[in-house]
């Protein structure tokens, strides 16, 4: 299987980001957790890693607003330049805001801080030196991988990171920063019908929310029921399109425990569903989060429910890109994937 990667997601390593009540911890989604993947489909015979394409700006700008992108592309160099302490050590410092907009007007904000709590909804999606540049790489990642599935009807694996499917038009938010799945399937579809099925533990409100109004893209989100879980606001049962999209929305709320019998009856429905769409490609939102024990999940999806859930998926026999979102049981999450992967 081709595996799309590249290695220029170090370059966005934040020093920190800040929990729940305001704790400064650690970024949890770090580098070490493509080096467990990578050192996991090492030991496979299967595994084929190529560098992605570039595929310059004009598939993103289909999917995210301008401003928005041109506020990651400058922010961090304007934060520098703000602040002297900032500058006098750039390692230990992240950009983030403090005050949120709430969209509470259509007026764009034009300071730095102003910008921030304008375009970011949470306070996990640092920005330091390298994200851009990594952001952008990373959707060159699913990208590449839908132009290969598209040209030879087949199956590849996208080594995503940073991850995407929080990551709305014109937002950042849960360490997402340009969506990679909504762009690879915004990219497919041009050739045909698009199913976007996010397996993430968290709800895909950035996917949800991009294609809300669409017909031609059936989005699909199975998670942690958002009446316990972040993002909190969004990804309830009743949020089902808008628009011509009405009824090309579906959000699979799931309670905390959810074992892999309750997973797998939920995924049977939303293969249903896909099976009666009849989509030419099938984009897959691979966060491996579900997993017993993640330290932000809740669910106790096992090492052989995901086998399960991948040779489920794979059986729709549909061309996929399949695109690789959050996990943060570094210790398991090779193994997990390979074993996904494996089914395809
Ligand atoms: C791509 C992805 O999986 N993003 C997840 C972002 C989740 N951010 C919310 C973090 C909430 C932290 N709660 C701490 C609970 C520790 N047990
Ligand atoms: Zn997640």
């Amino acid at each position: 299987m081709k595996i799309f990667y590249s290695d220029t997601h170090r370059r966005h390593y934040p020093p920190f980001e800040i929990f729940d009540g305001g704790k400064r911890v650690p970024y949890l989604e770090n580098p070490d957790r493509m080096d467990q993947i990578l050192s996991a489909l090492e030991k496979t015979d299967w595994a084929e890693l190529i560098e992605p394409a570039d595929f310059g700006l004009d598939p993103i700008r289909a999917v995210h607003d301008e401003d928005y992108l041109n506020f990651l592309a400058t922010c961090w160099d304007e934060w520098l330049a703000s602040d002297p302490k900032v500058a006098a050590a750039p390692e230990e410092n992240a950009f983030l805001p403090a005050t949120f907009a709430l969209r509470r007007s259509t007026r764009k904000p034009v300071t730095l801080l102003g910008k921030g709590g304008y375009y970011m909804m949470d306070l996990s999606a640092c920005i330091v030196a390298g994200t851009y540049p990594a952001a952008l790489s990373s959707a060159n990642c699913a990208l590449s991988a839908a132009q290969f599935v598209a040209e030879n009807s087949t199956r590849a694996f996208a080594l995503c990171r940073p991850p995407g499917h929080h990551a709305g038009k014109d937002y950042a938010g849960g360490y997402c920063f340009i969506n990679n799945a909504s762009v690879a399937a915004n990219w497919l579809s041009s050739k045909g019908k698009v199913a976007l099925l996010d397996i993430d533990y968290h709800a895909g409100n950035g996917t949800q929310d991009i294609f809300y109004e669409r017909d031609d893209v059936l989005t699909i989100s199975i998670h942690g029921d958002p009446e316990f879980e972040y993002p909190h606001y969004i990804g309830f049962a009743d949020e089902t399109g808008a628009g011509a999209g009405l009824g090309f929305h579906k959000n699979f709320p799931l309670a905390a425990g959810t074992t892999d019998a309750q997973y797998l009856s939920a995924l049977d429905e939303s293969l249903g569903m896909i099976q009666k769409f009849a989509p030419k490609f099938l984009v897959l939102s691979t966060g491996m989060d579900t997993f017993d024990g993640d330290p932000l999940g809740s669910f106790k999806v096992s090492r052989n429910g995901f086998a399960e859930i991948g040779k489920r998926i794979s059986a729709l026999n549909l061309p996929t890109a399949i695109i690789m979102e959050g996990g943060y049981a570094n210790k398991a999450l090779g193994e997990n994937i390979v074993t996904l992967l494996e089914q395809f």
